[in-house]
């Protein structure tokens, strides 16, 4: 990983919080502070400097010992300083400091004078009412630390579905390992590719007699921390990673019935379960009944048949019209991971990517597919390194080169061009014009008003070259808000004018989500589902982006990468 001028700010400012709060000389906390500002206002990479062997120790507020610091950072990633301060420091009060609103100050006062230590401490001495009389706080604040805290509580409980998958891999290849297991399968809002998931839901059918077993040998898991119950047929633990586990034993009759009660969504259930009460069913995990007499429950095709519906994919499930377009026969037929052709967005070692783009090409042909487009960083992004005109315009002489040699693949020649803050673009039309292809994306001043982000965004989008929006909200799941945008107008904005929206599929950004999918796809604008790639591996996220396309109700059609790139061309404006 390289590391970037805010990793050695961020290493600074947290050994200047932690040395404040363990009331360190002011001038010393200072002479960190100073440092972070410094190396995070440069707009050169500290890393290049130091490659360049340029001497460190000259730049304002760096002495030799500070510059040496920053070595060790460069070289480790790590400052051994910061690390035994980590130590010294109880990483509970750590977790204090990262509440918003509290900087050093504050937890050393909070520390001082009420012995607040954890932020269990924190919201007891705030439910006491007992911050508000500490000099420097008051009622306000104390409101604002209980907010912060629920809040957070509230958002640590769900999990990244790509955080989740790992986990459910690893506890279902240990499942498995018990013989009379027969079926085993991650229901819940995993099931369905939700963006995050509160728990993971397994169900199990085994051979008989052995439900005993099976839950001995499932409490048995390494990672679990702590079994929240224990029984015959359900068993809940907490894993190490805090995210908790219910497993079900269920019968085989059953199976299809307790397959589509735990896959959910509660509210797609409870309709479900009422257009069975029309027909005279009783629809619950066990199967389908009428009166005493079992109508169904082995698969999930033969409950939905018994309320006269097709089968609905998981994705669907969330009581959003899918069961009235089941009963007309009118459900999209949603896309797959099959049909996508080429990645429209990734990175190279150029910006801030970590690999060639010889490498990047291999990979993406590797995964079969017909295209990929280097769309590097544009210069404004100076943390990435993003190309200026001359960089950009050696690049697309390489990509040409390189595209003469090969037959069965094309490289499009593409730029993740910055949208400034006018709603002008980083780079001018004339090298615009020599692209394939244009992403154009906001990377900083997030916060504006939403008459100003989107006067600046569709501006952006007037530029005849601009063909599709990157990460369209710039939302960070769980770490930064969406912007303020009129979504609805925006996607007016980009049918009117031939522009498309990108599916970012990282999976943190996810980036159109679900929602803005279906919007798009009534709207008639068409998306790019895009990994945005900064690694090989990371071409592997597709399935992120489709999955959240197939909860957008997205059919292949509506999905430009389902195309060969000739018949993309076509669609781009010129
Ligand atoms: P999550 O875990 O918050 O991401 O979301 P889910 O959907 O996985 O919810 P969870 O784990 O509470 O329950 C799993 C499934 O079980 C849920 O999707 C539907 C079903 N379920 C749970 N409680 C009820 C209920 O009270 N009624 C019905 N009909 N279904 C329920
Ligand atoms: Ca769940
Ligand atoms: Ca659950
Ligand atoms: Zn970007």
């Amino acid at each position: 990983m390289p590391v970037h001028n805010a990793d050695v700010a961020e290493i600074f400012n947290l050994v200047a919080d932690l040395l404040e709060i363990q009331g360190a000389n002011p001038f010393r906390v200072r002479a960190y502070r100073n440092a972070a500002r410094t190396v995070g206002g440069l707009s050169k990479s500290i890393a290049t400097m130091a490659e360049e062997e340029k001497d460190l120790s000259e730049l304002p507020g760096i002495g030799e010992d500070l510059a040496g610091k920053i070595g060790e950072i460069l070289e480790t990633g790590k400052l051994s300083q910061l690390e035994d301060l980590k130590k010294d420091v109880p990483p509970d009060l750590q977790d204090v400091l990262k509440i918003p609103g509290l900087g050093p100050k504050k937890v050393k006062a909070l520390h001082d004078s009420l012995k607040i230590n954890t932020t269990k401490d924190l919201e007891e001495a705030a439910r006491k009412e007992k911050i508000r009389k500490i000099k420097g706080f008051g009622e306000k604040t104390e409101e604002k630390i209980l907010e912060e805290i629920e809040r957070q509580s509230g958002e640590k409980k769900r999990l990244c579905l790509a955080l989740a998958e790992p986990v459910a891999d690893a506890l279902q290849e240990h499942l498995k390992k018990k013989k009379g297991i027969k079926d085993i399968v991650v229901a819940g809002s995993y099931r369905r590719r939700k963006e995050t998931v509160g728990d993971l839901d397994i169900l199990i059918t085994c051979r008989k007699g052995s439900n005993e077993k099976i839950m001995k040998h499932f409490i048995d898991y390494e990672d679990v921390d702590h079994v929240v119950s224990q029984g015959r047929t359900r068993t809940s633990v907490v894993l190490d990673s805090g995210l908790r586990v219910d497993l079900r034993v269920v019968p085989q009759v059953s199976y299809g019935a307790a397959l589509h009660y735990f896959t959910g969504s509660k509210s797609h259930n409870i309709a479900v379960r009422k257009s069975g009460v029309q027909k005279g069913l009783k629809i619950n995990e066990y199967g389908v009944f009428k009166g005493k007499k079992r109508k169904a429950g082995k698969t999930e095709k033969e409950v939905y048949e018994q309320v006269g519906l097709p089968y609905i994919e998981p994705e669907l499930r969330e009581n959003r019209g899918e069961i009235e377009a089941a009963r007309k026969d009118a459900l999209p037929r949603l896309l797959t991971e099959k049909d996508i052709r080429g990645d429209l967005h990734a990175h190279t070692r150029e910006s801030d990517g970590h690999f060639s783009m010889e490498e990047m090409v291999e990979a993406a042909r590797e995964r079969g597919y017909d295209y990929l487009a280097i769309s590097d960083h544009s210069k404004h992004l100076a943390v990435a390194r993003g190309l200026d005109r001359k960089r950009l315009a050696d690049q697309i002489g390489k990509i040409d080169r390189l595209n003469e040699k090969t037959k069965d693949f094309i490289i499009l020649k593409s730029i993740e061009v910055d949208i400034l803050e006018d709603g002008s673009l980083d780079l001018p039309d004339d090298i615009l014009k020599d692209l394939d292809l244009v992403v154009c994306s906001v990377h900083y001043k997030f916060r504006l008003s939403r008459e100003k982000q989107m006067k600046r965004i569709l501006r952006a989008m007037d530029n005849r070259y601009c063909h599709i929006l990157g990460h369209p909200t710039g939302r960070m799941i769980g770490d930064r808000e969406p912007l303020d945008l009129d979504m609805e107008k925006l996607m007016d904005a980009a049918r009117e004018r031939g522009c498309f929206m990108e599916v970012n599929a990282q999976p943190e950004r996810l980036d159109l989500n679900d929602l803005h999918c279906r919007m798009a796809r009534e709207k008639g604008v068409k998306v790019a589902i895009s990994t945005d790639a900064h690694t090989l591996n990371d071409l592997e996220n597709m399935r992120f982006g489709v999955w959240q396309a197939r909860r957008g109700w997205l059919e292949p059609d509506d999905v430009l990468n389902t195309r060969p790139w000739k018949d993309i061309k076509k669609l781009l404006r010129k």
